[in-house]
């Protein structure tokens, strides 16, 4: 497997429910270095602009309000395919579905307040990480 990076949030959910430190342990035990890594309060327009790939859903507005309700935290994570691997630590979308030992299985509470975010392909993955972090935060 190549050494890839990748784009994670911990969502407004999981960050005020105090789960910020033991979704970033599970991430390093999982072999991932983290390269960037903020807390932000993200504003409408960038989380209207983040997910505009599902402007036309019908969760989308709630999904704005729910990732604008709080802060977040923001990572560019690497290791040995780490999109993929990203996805598998994280779970399905919908916690009903995630698989045991993942992070939605253990910490999100529905379809919408599902914890984390990840990018879903390396293009993804190459709009994310510059979208949140300048190439000097990437360390
Ligand atoms: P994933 O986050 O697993 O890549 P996407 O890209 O289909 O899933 O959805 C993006 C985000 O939109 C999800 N993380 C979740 O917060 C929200 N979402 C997805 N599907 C629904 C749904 N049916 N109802 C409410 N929110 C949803």
């Amino acid at each position: 497997m190549a050494l890839e990076r990748t784009f994670g949030i911990i969502k407004p959910d999981a960050v005020k429910n105090g789960n910020t430190g033991e979704i970033l342990t599970m991430i390093q035990k999982d072999g991932f270095r983290i390269v960037g890594m903020k807390m932000r309060r993200l504003s409408k327009h960038e989380a209207e602009a983040f997910y505009a790939v599902h402007k036309e859903r019908p969760f989308y507005s709630g999904l704005v309000t729910f990732m604008t309700e709080g802060p977040v935290v923001v990572l560019a994570l690497e290791r040995e395919g780490a999109i993929a691997k990203w996805r598998e630590l994280m779970g399905a979308t919908n916690p009903a579905n995630a698989a045991e030992g993942t992070i939605r299985k253990k910490f999100a509470e529905n379809i919408e307040r599902n914890s984390v975010h990840g990018s879903d392909a390396p293009e993804t993955a190459a709009q994310e990480i510059p979208f949140f972090f300048s190439s000097s935060e990437l360390l």
